[in-house]
């Protein structure tokens, strides 16, 4: 595995502990006899987390594992996740309660109750069948943190439609291959989106994507910014359809139909290692228990009595199932932001805890890094005394990041939970549980009751105490994928091939048991960057380098960054005939930069481009990214036996230009 970064060596030596306080652990939702009820008989266990939902038909098998690495769960099962979400609160005599406090970014605000919530799901179910969108048809979203994004979610999901959701971030060239790649039928955006207090456009981004995408047959688009937006709303006739045109003239009323358990609920593009996103599918009754599950012990959520706040974007995979599933399936009252955290000042996110009393509030080391950026005077402004439980999410989080949150958000009484998982887990795998687990700072400690994690070397061996190695799932777990949409060799190869004779989940990261047996993570182990949290694959980078008309060859990597990270890293060989002035220069570099904004969005950009002579090779033409870390980073320059050309990294040292 990758050498350990200096942050990491001092990570592992942090020994302080935490211990719940005894009145959070009199009250908690979870007690340490869990662990091993789920591990005397993990079966039996699961079925008693199914059984928070309510199923149409009750499944006759817990697991078949017969067709492994394809797993089903609740096998014979029959449940509709909308009505899970939705339905069966009203029914219960909650139909007054919040559901979500929405809080624009201008500053409009929207208090939606779950008999609101119900009549726009049913209303916008309604709308997709007059669409003509069927069971398992595919509908691709793009929207920002709006509620017709959740709604638009809750409603394929009520008619058994997959939905595709595309970050509102990402370029047209991602927007059409997600929608290629899935063939859908239907795509649900906004005219635009308010971002730092300004309307930006969505729609045309949309309409860029879709030129010529054959598949599309309607475009539903929502009215978010109106007149804000300077140049109006590009349309075509006959296939674009305004929201408040289609869906408010549908009847509020719709029957759900119970599906099969292992339905399938969505699709949800990641990076991998290589340049195609893959598209991670979720079915229906598994992974529901368990983000119902996770999300009731691991946020100790008291359905009508908490104030929860997840700051995801629904673009990722913490936005589907601890914004819109888990949360929704146990009753929660959450809040739901549009904007950015400094907009319009950067006490925005307090602002709202103090405002609407928020209780839980889960977000991302690099969000937390930059609060501590801005300064414990931000927070400090703010009654923040609501708050009872905090979380983290993306990345491993410094300890100095942690102590810092427990103190200035958590007032040193809050437990802060560490989740680890992953868009293909589906749902929190390794976390302290609140009121049990005596805290680490910067450990997500031990899986969860139900859930098997191991830490092992390249033989699969179980690593000792203090020992570091690979973090696998020796179990199935009920939210796992169910494969890669399209490509069952590539679910194969990704996942199973690595520990194919134990039968073991390779999770792409790196990992270290310390003196207690608690699992410390430590970051991917393969090509994908983690960039503010967000999954980046170098390839990818390098794919929109390389197809812009001056690169000859280009090589990334993640490059360790105090507030997001890992920042890109890119290094570029420019063609020949292209004088140094005209694309050496800064134009020319920003103009690299943008280009990689418009490939894949602007999370992709490179913080710093350098254009090199030659790039370091194996003799196999294997590029070898470790030296370029090296040069990224500042440090001395490793090993280089094994380079082709033992020349070539003086070269690059020499010649680079570097900009930022
Ligand atoms: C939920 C989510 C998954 C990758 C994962 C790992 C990193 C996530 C972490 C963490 C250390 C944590 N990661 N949570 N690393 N501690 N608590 O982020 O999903 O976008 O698919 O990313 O993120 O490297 O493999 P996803």
């Amino acid at each position: 595995m990758t050498k350990q970064s200096p942050a990491l060596d001092n990570l592992l030596t942090e020994s302080r502990t935490f211990p719940p306080s005894e009145e959070f652990a009199a009250k908690a939702n979870a007690t340490e006899q869990w662990y091993a009820d789920a591990e005397a008989d993990p079966e039996a266990f699961w079925e008693r987390q199914a059984e928070r939902l309510h199923w149409q038909t009750k499944w006759s098998q817990v697991l078949d594992w017969s067709n492994a690495p394809f797993a089903k769960w609740f096998v014979g099962g029959k449940l509709n996740v909308a009505y899970n979400c939705v339905d069966r609160h009203v029914e219960n005599g909650h139909g007054d309660q919040v559901a979500i406090h929405w809080v624009g970014e201008p500053g409009d605000t929207r208090d939606i109750t779950y008999a609101e919530l119900h009549r726009e799901v049913c209303k916008a179910a309604n709308a997709l069948l007059s669409l003509g969108v069927t069971a398992n048809d595919r509908v691709a979203i793009q929207l920002p943190m709006i509620p017709e994004a959740i709604v638009s979610m809750l409603a394929c999901a009520r008619i058994g439609a997959l939905h595709s959701v595309v970050f509102g971030g990402f370029s047209s060239s991602a927007l059409r291959s997600r929608v290629d790649d899935a063939e859908a039928k239907v795509v649900i955006t906004s005219d635009g989106q308010y971002r730092r207090g300004k309307a930006m456009p969505m729609k045309a981004n949309v309409d860029e994507a879709l030129d010529g995408a054959d598949t599309v047959e309607k475009v539903i688009v929502v009215r978010r910014v109106g007149d804000d937006l300077e140049g109006g709303v590009p349309w075509t006739e006959g296939r674009d359809v305004w929201w408040h045109d289609l869906v408010d003239a549908q009847s509020d009323e719709h029957e759900p139909e119970a599906f099969d358990s292992e339905h399938p609920l969505f699709i949800l593009y990641t990076s991998g290692t290589t340049g195609k996103p893959k598209g991670i599918l979720h079915t229906s009754g598994g992974y529901l228990t368990q983000v119902a599950y996770s999300h009731h012990v691991v946020f100790d959520h008291k359905p009508g009595e908490d104030v929860y706040w997840c700051t995801a974007d629904i673009g990722w995979i913490t936005g589907h199932s601890y914004i819109v599933y888990g949360p929704l399936a146990n009753r929660a009252t959450q809040v739901v932001y549009e904007g950015t955290p400094n907009t319009p000042h950067e006490g925005r996110h307090w602002e709202i805890v103090q405002n609407y009393k928020v209780t839980i509030y889960y977000t991302a080391p690099t969000l937390i890094r930059t609060f501590m950026k801005w300064g414990s005077d931000i927070p400090a402004k703010y009654d923040l005394s609501s708050l009872r439980l905090i979380g983290s999410v993306g990345e491993p989080i410094n300890p100095e990041a942690w102590v810092w949150y427990r103190k200035h958000i958590g007032g040193d009484r809050c437990p802060i939970v560490d989740t680890w998982w992953q868009t293909e887990t589906g749902a929190i795998m390794i976390s302290p549980l609140p009121g049990v687990t005596h805290a680490k700072p910067g450990s997500a400690q031990r899986a969860l009751p139900g859930v098997s994690a191991k830490v092992v070397d390249n033989d699969g061996n179980e690593v000792p105490r203090n020992g570091g190695g690979y973090l696998v799932l020796d179990k199935p777990w009920p939210a796992m994928l169910r494969g890669v949409w399209g490509d069952e060799q590539r679910y194969r190869d990704t996942y199973w091939a690595q520990y194919a004779e134990q039968g073991y989940y390779f999770a792409g990261d790196g990992a270290k048991y310390d003196a207690d047996g608690d699992i410390w993570l430590l970051g991917r182990v393969d090509d994908v960057m983690n960039v503010s949290g967000h999954r980046i694959s170098t390839t990818e980078v390098e794919s929109a380098l390389v197809s812009h008309p001056t690169v000859a060859e280009a090589a990334v990597v993640g490059a360790t960054d105090p507030t997001t990270g890992q920042g890109i890293v890119a290094f570029v060989i420019l063609r020949g005939g292209v004088a140094e002035d005209e694309a050496g220069g800064e134009k020319a570099i920003q103009e690299l930069r943008d280009h990689v904004a418009k490939e894949i969005g602007p999370i992709a950009k490179p913080r710093q481009i350098m254009v090199v002579p030659e790039l370091p090779k194996t003799r196999s033409g294997k590029i070898m990214r470790r030296l370029l870390r090296d040069v990224a980073e500042n440090r001395e320059i490793g090993d280089v036996t094994t380079l082709a050309d033992s020349s070539v990294m003086d070269l690059i040292s020499k010649g680079m230009k570097s900009r930022s």
